[in-house]
């Protein structure tokens, strides 16, 4: 790819061209370094057009109802006449080459949507890195012209964490039966959460509905405050037959309300700039000692400790300033 075929797809983007929007966001995702280096001149063009978009994770266990979910409500926005990008977070990808395909077919609908946009997981070396090519899908997204960017995890544990780096509001998922033992990762998961929406209330019906509110809104008691002032909600609904998707629409203008009012959205974005740079350093790092090491066989001695092989190698060719 050369410079004017940059300018070329800048300029696509700008016009809000899928297919220009999709070839820039393989570019980001390969794993070449000039590929990164185009993708980033791209997204430096474009920098004046993105930002302005309102991101949005949507977490929960595998069977939650999280894809279902984003198909209905992300109907909703664009009958609101938003135009709705939808992107995976799946650190699962590397390994299972893209499991979020599947779930592609399940928005079969959205994806005919013209004023929707769908691409399947982001895959990347390591596991910040996977935040960064979904952040990169983002911005590009963002200057086509998308005001509302939802990002489902697919994966478990690690995703959420990488999730909540980029979004501005987490929304999570729940069913029955996964709501009263808040122990370990799922207490991460409740802390980071903004708007806890419970799900498949159709199948299940209200009461239990009601009792699992109740006990989620007890353990929430046991939770720290949220840094950005607001106060975690719980709803009732179900994706699939879009009931309180509604409320969601307005608990979500409510808490960009709060934070902007308060200053934390712009102090968010800014924590947010500083972990993605944070992770770019180790990246490029990574990338470039790699390109060096595959240069030499390195002649290791069985008998030294691995450790120290790669501490000596790293004196020898990698000059840090101190
Ligand atoms: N009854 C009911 N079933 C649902 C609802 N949402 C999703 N499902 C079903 O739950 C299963 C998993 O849904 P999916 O959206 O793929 O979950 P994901 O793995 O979290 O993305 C599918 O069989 C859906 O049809 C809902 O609101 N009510
Ligand atoms: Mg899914």
């Amino acid at each position: 790819m050369k410079k004017n075929e940059i300018e070329e797809l800048a300029s696509g983007i700008r016009e809000g061209n899928r297919a220009a929007l999709s070839k820039a966001i393989t570019l980001a995702e390969s794993s070449l370094y000039e590929h990164q280096l185009l993708a980033h001149e791209l997204i430096q063009k474009l920098a004046p057009l993105t930002g302005n978009s309102r991101r949005i994770a949507i977490t929960g266990v595998p069977g939650v109802g999280k894809s279902t979910f984003i198909e209905s409500f992300g109907k909703l926005l664009t009958d609101k006449g938003f135009k709705v990008a939808v992107l995976a977070i799946d650190p699962s990808s590397t390994l299972s080459g893209g499991s979020i395909l599947g779930d592609k077919t399940r928005m079969e609908d959205l994806a005919r949507n013209p004023n929707a946009y769908i691409r399947p997981s982001a895959t990347g070396g390591y596991l910040g890195g996977i935040a960064s090519r979904t952040y990169e899908a983002m911005l590009l997204c963002e200057a086509a012209g998308f005001d509302i960017i939802l990002i489902e995890t697919v994966g478990v544990g690690q995703s959420e964490t990488l999730v909540n780096g980029i979004t501005d509001v987490f929304i999570f998922l729940q069913i029955p039966g996964t709501g009263d033992d808040l122990q370990g990762i799922k207490r991460g998961i409740m802390e980071m959460s903004d708007i806890i929406f419970v799900n498949k209330v159709d199948d299940f019906g209200i009461e239990k509905g009601k009792e699992v509110k109740v006990t989620l809104t007890r353990s929430m008691q046991f939770l720290p405050q949220k840094d950005s002032g607001w106060k975690r909600k719980i709803l009732l609904g179900s994706g699939l037959s879009g009931k309180g998707l509604n409320e969601v629409w307005e608990t979500i203008e409510d808490y960009f309300y709060v934070i902007n009012s308060n200053g934390n959205f712009q102090r968010r974005r800014e924590e947010q700039n500083l972990l993605r740079t944070k992770e770019y350093i180790k990246e490029q790092i990574t990338n470039k000692a790699m390109a060096l090491y595959k240069k030499e066989r390195l002649n290791t001695n069985m008998l030294a400790d691995p450790f120290w092989i790669a501490e000596k190698w790293i004196r020898e060719n990698i000059k840090f300033n101190q």
